[in-house]
């Protein structure tokens, strides 16, 4: 007897079928798209079923954004479906962005019949060609009858791991052609990739005797705590509260600990709190769990951290010893780790050094006394960080996700925004794209329908795809894109005043469309705001609205993002609020003789 008569799931179907059957079988219940000549066999098959529902985004980087803020916010894989040629090479930014940022998508691209690869055909690319170094792993699929492997294999190695983005690419011939479709239970994908999540007990027992052992110890934790999911937050909860050990961490990692939590230092790195990058400076031990070491963290490499002993915790071997030598490396998921760790704190009865760690924390709360996130608000002017904050304490008792688009207002957000649950926080961190902000908001929206859905955004980066306002109308979407209106590319005007002389070269828009008629002009409500009195009335009217809203926050056009380490310096080089004078500044630049961008 062959497969088909022992297995009745075993069934002969077109690959079309096939991508919306392996969909279902994968728990898919929403995916993000654009249609084209080369998917019409796929489209067609999803127009016959009601399982799985396909939300026509207007550009297909919107859709890659949208699966990626779909993803980030549910734990669950992203999925998005684009056309060869144009619809492929438009899904390169998103599909990068996920590639550094670790989240979990599967792209599924047509192609032109097998027949006419390599032709030049019509909308023909070599699209695994261009997808190559921006996807985890990628296939062309030349016969349906590797499609329904090929398809369970993509989704076990998105989710699997380091998560990150993976693209199957299907010529229509293979899309139209019959095979045999196997379901993911007779799959052999889990045994060829298996990552190591469970770590040695001796590194374990070594990293507890060492946090033991620490005099000023810091926990850097990073965006692998969210990728482990909820319990891993959990876990790192329950480990800080047994050591009272202080806690930063990166811009990717917000919300693993709550930002009300007594051990919060605030985020780190370029714009990190002062007191974060000092305690990270000066600790005797760290450790990081699920962060990479990234420059925007350690600034000049040669002065980062110079009296720490470094436990690493990733699960990706490739990143261990990447940038910065650790003396313990621990290859595992952190969620694992973590309760590995915990178990070892209490078998082996151990604690920490009290009287050494009260007086670190003492030297801490001296710096936090700096307080170096102060603004001033008075008068009618806005100032972005009192939007933020605002907008924070109005929303923080609701069911909130925050996006972000890239630049000073992403980073006042993460500065001002307090995020207490994982998950809850969507940013573009590695490749830094404008343009995330509003479609990640679409995709986050869509998996919770009832949630209050913002995204704080720049002037500049709101108009790269701001024509997925016409998604979020179309589905009902009530997402609000929250701009802090300076009218300029802020954070390249600020690197411009700082570093280069003031020169502010193209970073000055001159001609910004009317927020509010766009808004309208798409079908949804338009506010503005131009005074600081108004600012709460408006905020309130946004969130009681249950439709799509365009918010102009018309802030302080000049304003900086402070506390900021210039690139390349270290972390005892920070720029603080009431520090960044220009003569300030200038002699940062000078002491290393050359404009440190
Ligand atoms: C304008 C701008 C300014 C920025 N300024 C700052 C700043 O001031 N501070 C800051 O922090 N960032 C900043 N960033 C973001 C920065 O560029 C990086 O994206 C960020 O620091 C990386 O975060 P991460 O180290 O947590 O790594 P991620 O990119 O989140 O990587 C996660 C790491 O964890 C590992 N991992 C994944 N899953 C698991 C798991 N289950 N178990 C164990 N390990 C796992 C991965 O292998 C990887 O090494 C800025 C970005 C922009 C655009
Ligand atoms: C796609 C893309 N192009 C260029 C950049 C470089 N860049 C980083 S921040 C920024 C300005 C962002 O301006 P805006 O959205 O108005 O935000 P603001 O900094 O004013 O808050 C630019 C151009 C980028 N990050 N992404």
């Amino acid at each position: 007897m062959d497969d088909m008569t022992t297995n009745p799931e075993i069934r002969r179907m077109t690959g079309a079928e096939m991508v919306v059957q392996a969909m279902k079988d994968h728990g898919v219940e929403h995916l993000f798209g654009y249609p084209g000549g080369a998917v019409l066999p796929i489209y067609d098959a999803l127009f016959q079923q009601e399982d799985v529902q396909h939300i026509l985004v207007r550009h297909e980087q919107g859709a890659g954004h949208a699966a990626e803020g779909y993803a980030r916010s549910t734990g669950k894989v992203g999925v998005m479906l684009v056309t060869s040629g144009p619809g492929a090479t438009n899904a390169v930014t998103p599909l990068q962005d996920a590639l550094m940022d670790s989240i979990p998508l599967v792209c599924i691209s047509g192609q032109v019949p097998t027949s006419l690869i390599g032709s030049d055909a019509f909308q023909e690319c070599d699209t695994v060609g261009i997808t190559r170094p921006c996807t985890k792993h990628n296939w062309l699929v030349r016969s349906v009858e590797e499609l329904a492997e090929v398809l369970h294999e993509a989704f076990h190695v998105a989710t699997s791991g380091r998560p990150g983005p993976v693209v199957v690419d299907i010529p229509k011939d293979v899309q139209f052609a019959t095979g045999t479709y196997i379901p993911p239970q007779a799959s052999r994908a889990a045994e060829r990739y298996r990552p190591k999540v469970d770590a040695d007990r001796q590194r374990i027992r070594a990293a507890v005797e060492l946090i033991a052992s620490a005099r000023r110890p810091v926990f850097y934790t990073g965006g692998g705590v969210i990728n482990s999911g909820p319990e891993a937050s959990r876990l790192l909860r329950a480990f800080v509260a047994r050591t009272g050990i202080p806690i930063t961490s990166t811009l990717m990692g917000l919300g693993a600990y709550p930002a009300s939590g007594e051990n919060w230092l605030g985020m780190l790195g370029m714009h990190g709190t002062y007191e974060a990058n000092l305690a990270m400076h000066e600790c005797d031990v760290m450790i990081c769990l699920g962060a990479r070491f990234d420059d925007r963290i350690t600034g000049r490499l040669d002065a980062f951290s110079p009296h720490s002993r470094r436990i690493h915790v990733d699960i990706d071997p490739s990143s261990i010893n990447k940038n910065v030598r650790v003396d313990l490396p621990i290859v595992g998921d952190v969620g694992h780790v973590l309760a590995a760790m915990l178990e070892a704190w209490d078998d082996l009865k151990l604690e920490v050094n009290a009287a050494a760690l009260a007086e670190w924390k003492g030297k801490i709360a001296r710096w936090k006394a700096r307080n170096c996130l102060a603004f001033k608000q008075d008068g009618d002017i806005i100032m972005p960080q009192h939007a933020v904050k605002r907008l924070y304490e109005m929303t923080r008792d609701r069911d909130t996700y925050i996006t972000t688009e890239v630049g000073q207002h992403q980073m006042w957000a993460a500065q001002f925004y307090g995020f207490e649950e994982p998950n809850r926080w969507m940013t573009s961190g590695g490749l830094g794209t404008m343009g995330y902000g509003l479609p990640a908001a679409l995709g986050v929206q869509i998996a919770h329908p009832d949630a209050l859905v913002i995204d704080i955004a720049g002037d500049a980066s709101v108009q790269m795809t701001m024509q997925e306002m016409s998604a979020a109308v179309q589905y009902d979407a009530p997402i609000k894109i929250f701009i802090l209106n300076n009218q300029y590319m802020g954070m390249v005007r600020q690197w411009q005043q700082l570093l280069h002389g003031n020169r502010l070269s193209h970073s000055y828009s001159e001609a910004l469309p009317d927020f509010v008629k766009l808004a309208e002009a798409f079908g949804g409500v338009g506010l503005r705001v131009e005074k600081a009195g108004d600012l709460d009335g408006a905020i309130q009217e946004m969130i009681d609205v249950r439709r799509p809203v365009i918010f102009d926050c018309c802030v302080a056009n000049l304003a900086n993002c402070f506390p900021m380490i210039p690139s390349g310096r270290a972390h005892n080089e920070m720029l603080l609020p009431d520090e960044a004078t220009d003569e300030a500044v200038a002699n940062a630049i000078d002491a290393k003789g050359k404009a440190l961008v």
